[in-house]
């Protein structure tokens, strides 16, 4: 996983095992182990167009995890104040995304797979889906 621009509070790499014999790689993910909560939902996006765009929210209480199963794709992510992008590209390593941060998913790869572990389960009413009620609740002035 590649980083550019500046590092924010609440955005980080997880490293998972990796189990590797001759008949393929294993990983594995513990709830209470290799998380910072509990896994309340597990949701994968698939067949997504190489243009299209996702995300364009944030969540109020929701922390998450973001891997790339197969192929890559680009998560960008901002906390009002910062702003910060990544690659995901490696099964083995997921992007941790706390409360309160703005992401939005781009650039990506044929047949790319993205499963997401979620602290809690589907809400409507935890999202910001609006950027300038976002920049709000952050207490951000936008420039
Ligand atoms: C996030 C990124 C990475 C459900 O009914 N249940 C669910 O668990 C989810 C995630 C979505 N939905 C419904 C809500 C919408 O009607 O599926 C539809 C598409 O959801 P959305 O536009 O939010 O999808 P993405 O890919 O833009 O965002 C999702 C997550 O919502 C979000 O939390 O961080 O994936």
């Amino acid at each position: 996983m590649e980083t550019s621009r500046k590092p924010i509070d609440g955005i980080r790499t997880i490293g998972l095992p990796q189990i590797h014999d001759p008949r393929g790689d294993l990983t594995f993910v513990e709830g209470g182990n290799h998380l910072p909560f509990d896994i309340a939902r597990v949701y994968y996006l698939y067949n997504v167009p190489v243009d299209a765009e996702r995300g364009g929210h944030a969540h109020k209480e929701l922390e998450q995890v973001v891997f790339a199963l197969s192929g890559s794709f680009r998560m960008k992510v901002d906390d009002g104040h910062k702003k910060s992008e990544y690659w995901l590209r490696d099964p083995r390593k997921g992007l941790y995304i706390s409360r309160m941060i703005w992401r939005e998913m781009d650039r990506f790869s044929q047949g790319a797979v993205c499963m997401v572990i979620a602290s809690h389960r589907y809400d409507e009413n935890d999202y910001y889906r609006d950027y300038d009620t976002f920049m709000t609740a952050v207490g951000a002035n936008r420039q």
